[in-house]
């Protein structure tokens, strides 16, 4: 039996103007991590992102990071050169993560790697994720060093010609067996190489502190929104089971000490009956003193009576929800999965349930091709008269999706060669009557409209009840 191999797992530093963690843990590769152990491999994390890394946050080169609510947090950063082609984007822009000196100490400091999985997420991330492979080929020059994630699959092309990897994966099925052929060493648990295995869950035990818990309870999404890729990144719609789900939660409060945890999925509430929603009650049967975030948001029409009761029993605290606009005509073109009406009683279930006006944003959607700044404005005044804070969500093309053909056309970048372009902050989309500037304004719009809602709501976070304040609700 040859020697079972050590894979060092490397999440790639983020390169951009701005980048915060907002429970923004590498889940794919923490999955991986889990089946790679399973199957008997060595494995080790490698992470450009850890915001407690103590040479970083003492370099006089670094902005250090810090620590925000709920297990939140800045990222160290570093101010490097702006590629060109943003030259006229008047900001900063940053490496975020560690030094360069940590990242070379901790990865000498490791046993000499058989195989380097490096991930990816955002596709205009991808100068971050080059440096990263770079350096790791210098300081390994015999070991194989392979590329996956959102970055990867969405622009294959482009990292396979430039990334500098010498594979970028496409598939999990077929990766015990490249394994074997780099390695000699098959894993042990090769059929169950899937994401829909239920019992799943990220090898979080590997980051230097878990700050918060990123949890999915199932993959994919039944909706097609034109400017979305989760079909494209997630075909399969699985759900895990509650018990799986539960096990997960109760297992990082109270084994690890997390109180923190943020849901990932697409679609948490739809088709739920069966998985989130007994995960939930009988967390709160339990008592279990526990915060839910929602950063990637949820889709308003679930947001019956009864689950917005049981999301605040539950500890939810961070609702978001993906409302994109309040124009009837553009949410039909959009995917069809809201209309205000379903918007406004979703606020009005969570206010009820006991939701202050502070816990609920929405999020609106700018810079779409053919979308108006006016349409925006009167979405932003809109959510803020039925009680939730409007977030602006900076549209970001993203290849193979319906709306992608149309977003090239209209750009005046070539999107298709070059991903920095996708850049949300970047507007990719921009035209005379839709400028860098406006969008500015619409973002200082959503932030004085949040900023009134501390006179006109109050917007003490419920999460400063105690949990016996919380739980009769689901009873009423
Ligand atoms: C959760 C999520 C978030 C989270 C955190 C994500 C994170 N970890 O950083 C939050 C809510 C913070 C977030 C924010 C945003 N997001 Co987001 N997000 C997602 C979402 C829904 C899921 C990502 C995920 O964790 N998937 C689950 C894991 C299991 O999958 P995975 O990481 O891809 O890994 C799998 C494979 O890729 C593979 N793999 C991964 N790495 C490796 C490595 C190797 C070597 C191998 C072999 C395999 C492999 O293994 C896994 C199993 O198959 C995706 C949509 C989607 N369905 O993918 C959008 C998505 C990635 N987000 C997107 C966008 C636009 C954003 C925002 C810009 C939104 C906005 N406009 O404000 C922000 C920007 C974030 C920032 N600046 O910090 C876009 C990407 C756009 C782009 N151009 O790249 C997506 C695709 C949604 C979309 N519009 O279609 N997001």
């Amino acid at each position: 039996m040859p020697k079972a191999p050590f894979i060092l797992l490397v999440n790639p530093w983020i390169t951009d103007f701005a980048a915060h963690d907002l429970w923004a843990k590498p889940m794919g590769l923490l999955l991986l991590g889990t089946l790679l152990r399973d199957g008997g491999c060595g494995v080790a994390l490698l992470d450009c992102l850890d915001r407690h890394d103590p040479f970083s946050n003492s370099s006089p080169e670094v902005a250090p990071g810090r620590d925000r609510a709920y297990g939140t947090g800045k990222y160290p950063k570093t101010v490097i050169q702006k590629p060109a082609v943003y030259a006229d984007v008047p900001r900063r822009y940053h490496r975020y993560g560690i030094h360069t000196e940590s990242f070379i100490r901790l990865a000498l400091a490791l046993p000499k790697p058989d195989l380097i999985w490096v991930t990816s997420h955002m596709t205009y991330w991808y100068p971050g994720v080059f440096e990263t492979i770079r350096r790791l080929r210098e300081l390994f020059p015999d070991t194989p060093v392979w590329l996956g994630g959102i970055y990867a699959t969405l622009c294959r092309g482009h990292a396979e010609a430039l990334s500098g990897a010498h594979l970028v994966a496409r598939r999990l099925d077929d990766l015990p067996a490249r394994i074997e052929a780099a390695t000699g060493f098959r894993p042990n648990n090769g059929p169950s190489w899937s994401l829909s295995r239920l019992s799943l869950s990220p090898a979080l035990d590997l980051l230097s502190r878990i700050d918060y818990a990123p949890v999915l309870t199932g993959l994919g999404c039944p909706y097609r929104c034109p400017y979305c890729a989760s079909s494209i990144l997630q075909p399969l719609s699985v759900k895990r089971s509650a018990e799986a789900v539960l096990h997960e939660i109760v297992h990082w409060r109270r084994d690890h000490g997390v109180s923190d945890f943020a849901f990932y999925d697409d679609a948490l509430l739809l088709n739920a009956d069966q998985t989130l929603k007994p995960a939930l009650e009988r967390l709160v049967m339990e008592g279990l003193d526990v915060r839910f975030h929602t950063p990637n948001a949820l889709h308003v029409r679930a947001l019956t009576r009864a689950w917005c009761d049981l999301l605040f029993a539950a500890g939810f605290r961070t609702i978001r929800l993906g409302l994109e606009t309040t124009r009837r005509d553009r949410q039909k073109e959009w995917g069809g999965k809201v209309e205000p009406e379903m918007f406004l009683q979703g606020v009005e279930n969570l206010r009820k349930a006991g939701f202050s006006s502070g816990d609920i944003g929405a999020y609106l959607m700018a810079g779409l091709p053919g979308q108006t700044v006016q349409e925006v404005r009167e979405s932003i005044e809109l959510v803020h008269a039925a009680g939730a804070q409007p977030f602006i969500s900076q549209y970001s093309p993203v290849p193979g999706t319906a709306l992608w053909k149309e977003a090239c056309r209209v750009s005046p970048f070539d999107l298709a060669s070059e991903p920095l372009a996708h850049n949300n902050t970047f507007l990719a989309c921009r035209r005379e009557d839709f400028t860098l500037d406006d969008l500015e304004s619409l973002k200082a719009c959503a932030l004085e409209a949040r900023r009134r809602h501390q006179s006109r709501f109050g917007t003490a976070p419920s999460s400063e009840l105690p949990v016996e304040a919380r739980s009769p609700k689901l009873a009423t």
